[in-house]
C-alpha cells in the first residue's frame, strides 16, 4: 500500500502526516485514503504518539476524491461503497481516537478533503486558504461528514448556502464563523501548527482524548446526560497521575511534566 501518497513523520511525541499527491493538489486515490487511515490507526496505537498533525504538501490540501479515478460515463458506480470503505472509516476513526488531531490546512481544501480537514479537532488554516464544498458542482451531496460536522459548526443558514452554491470560503471567514479555530499567515502556518501540536502532545493526553469525546457528545446528549458523563469521566481523569502531577507542579510553582499514562 506504501506509494508515498502519505508520508508520516515521527517528531517528539506526535506524528506529522502529510497527504502528499501534489500534482492534484493531493486528491485522493483508493491507496491514499487506505494509507491515511493506517497513518492515523499507528498513530493511535503507538503509546509514545500524543497528538497528530494533519497537512498537505505543496499548494493544497486536499481536493477531495481524485475524479480521474474513475469515469462516470462508463456507467453508474456505487458511490456508496466507496464512502462504506474508504471515506466512513476515515472520518470514524478521526473522531473516535483520544488524541488530539490537529489540522493544518495549507491550501484548497475541497470536497472530502474539505470535511476530512474540519472532522480534525483543532483547525488552522493559511490566510491563503479556502474551504469548498464543491460537490453540488459536480452533482454529489456532501460526504465525509461534511453535512453533520459542518451544521454543527456554522448553523444550517450557512452550512445549506455554502453546500448549495458551492462558494469557497476564504480561511478567515472561516476563523470568523467557527468554522475552523485560526487563519494564520502563510508563512506562519506550519510553526504554528507544529508548536500546538507539540504542546498538545505533552499534555495530560488522557484528559484531552476525554474533553474530546465529551465536547463531541454534548452534540446529542441532554444537559442532564452531559452532567453525568462529566461527573463519571472526571472521576476517571481524577485517577490518572497527569491530575496528581497538575497539582503538584501548581502548589510547587513549577511546569508540570505530564506523561499522559494511566
Ligand atoms: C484534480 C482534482 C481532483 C483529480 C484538482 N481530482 N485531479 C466521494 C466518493 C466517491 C466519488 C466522488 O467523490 C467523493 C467525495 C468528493 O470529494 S467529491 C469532490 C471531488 N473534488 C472536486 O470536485 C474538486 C475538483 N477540483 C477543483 O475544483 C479545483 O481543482 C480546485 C477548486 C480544488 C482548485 O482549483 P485550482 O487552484 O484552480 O487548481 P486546478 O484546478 O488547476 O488543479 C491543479 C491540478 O490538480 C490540475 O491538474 P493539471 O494536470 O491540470 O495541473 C487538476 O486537474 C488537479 N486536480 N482537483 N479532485
Amino acid at each position: 500500500m506504501e506509494d508515498g501518497s502519505v508520508l508520516v513523520e515521527q517528531a517528539d511525541g506526535f506524528a506529522v502526516v502529510t497527504l502528499n499527491r501534489p500534482d492534484k493538489l493531493n486528491a485522493f486515490n483508493m491507496t491514499q485514503n487506505k494509507s491515511l487511515l493506517a497513518a492515523l490507526q499507528a498513530a493511535d496505537s503507538d503509546p509514545e504518539c500524543r497528538a497528530v498533525l494533519l497537512t498537505g504538501a505543496g499548494r493544497g490540501f486536499c481536493a477531495g476524491q481524485d475524479l480521474g479515478d474513475r469515469d462516470p460515463s462508463d456507467g453508474p458506480s456505487d458511490l456508496g461503497e466507496t464512502i462504506d470503505t474508504l471515506y466512513n472509516p476515515l472520518v470514524r476513526k478521526m473522531r473516535s481516537m483520544e488524541i488530539p488531531i490537529v489540522c493544518a490546512v495549507n491550501g484548497v481544501a475541497a470536497g472530502a478533503g474539505a470535511n476530512i480537514a474540519l472532522a480534525c479537532d483543532i483547525v488552522l488554516a493559511a490566510r491563503s486558504a479556502k474551504f469548498i464544498e464543491v460537490f453540488s458542482k459536480i452533482g454529489l451531496v456532501p460526504d465525509s461528514g461534511g453535512t453533520w460536522t459542518v451544521t454543527r459548526l456554522v448553523g444550517e443558514a450557512r452550512a445549506k448556502a455554502i453546500m448549495m452554491t458551492g462558494e469557497p470560503v476564504p480561511a478567515e471567514t472561516a476563523e470568523n464563523w467557527g468554522l475552523i479555530w485560526r487563519a494564520v499567515d502563510d508563512d506562519d502556518l506550519m510553526e504554528t501548527a507544529r508548536d500546538l501540536t507539540a504542546r498538545l502532545a505533552k499534555g495530560p493526553t488522557l484528559g484531552l482524548g476525554w474533553t474530546k469525546t465529551l465536547v463531541q457528545a454534548a452534540g446529542s446528549n441532554t444537559l442532564d446526560q452531559q452532567l453525568d458523563l462529566e461527573r463519571d469521566t472526571q472521576r476517571q481523569a481524577g485517577q490518572t497521575p497527569d491530575y496528581a502531577e497538575g497539582v503538584k507542579a501548581f502548589l510547587e510553582k513549577r511546569p508540570p511534566v505530564y506523561t499522559g499514562r494511566r
